[in-house]
């Protein structure tokens, strides 16, 4: 058995102050830099996107932010632009041992296609790779934490159960946007895929 820490978009624009803050972001951050210690591989995902991406509200004339549009691959949430490339918002929080970090995988950096999952973007079929990355490891096991836990957290969590590593999620290291239901809809889905909750 071997257990990977995945740390899921832990920026500064997904914490306070920052353009698509979740609430209590940042008080995760000295939990995840504990739990490094206890893993075989750690990978940090980074949400990263280009100025014109499709996901940013601001890109649709128009559209409110947190309203939600059809794209050619289904529906899909407009959000306030956040972690564009290259950006302090983009970068992980300061407090995050990102030295501990075996691999840095980024993602949403196409701008027609957002990525809410590490393992696949939002078509459900273009992969990012990290599935590939982590067999070759021999990693079986996956521990998620990080932000947000009813967006990425929870699409990466369900999507590396399906594709039959053990997943598991601790709850503490995470916390969620809550948009309209999404926390309890994310729970109950994770659960129908397989995925522990801790
Ligand atoms: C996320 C919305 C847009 C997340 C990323 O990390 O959960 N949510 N981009
Ligand atoms: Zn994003």
């Amino acid at each position: 058995m071997t257990q990977a820490l995945i740390v899921i978009d832990l920026q500064t624009d997904f914490c306070p102050g920052g353009r698509l803050a979740v609430a209590g972001g940042d008080e995760v951050v000295e939990a995840v830099n504990a739990m490094m210690a206890g893993h075989d591989a750690v990978v940090l995902t980074q949400d990263w996107h280009p100025a014109d991406h499709a996901s940013f509200a601001g890109n649709h004339p128009g559209a409110a932010p947190f309203s939600v549009t059809q794209m050619p691959y289904g529906p899909q949430v407009l959000w306030p632009a956040h972690c564009v490339i290259g950006t302090p918002g983009a970068a992980f929080h300061p407090r995050l041992d990102v030295d501990r970090a075996d691999l840095i995988l980024r993602k949403g950096f196409r701008a027609g296609i957002d990525s809410y999952s590490a393992f696949f973007e939002n078509d459900r079929t273009t992969a990012t790779g990290l599935a590939g990355y982590l067999r070759d490891r021999g990693v079986t096991d996956l521990t998620f934490v990080g932000l947000a836990l009813d967006f990425c957290v929870a699409w990466s969590a369900m999507d590396a159960a399906r594709l039959g590593f053990r997943a598991r999620v601790v709850e503490d290291a995470c916390r969620a946007i809550d948009l309209d239901g999404s926390l309890d809809a994310a729970r109950t889905a994770m659960r129908a895929a397989g995925v522990v909750l801790a």
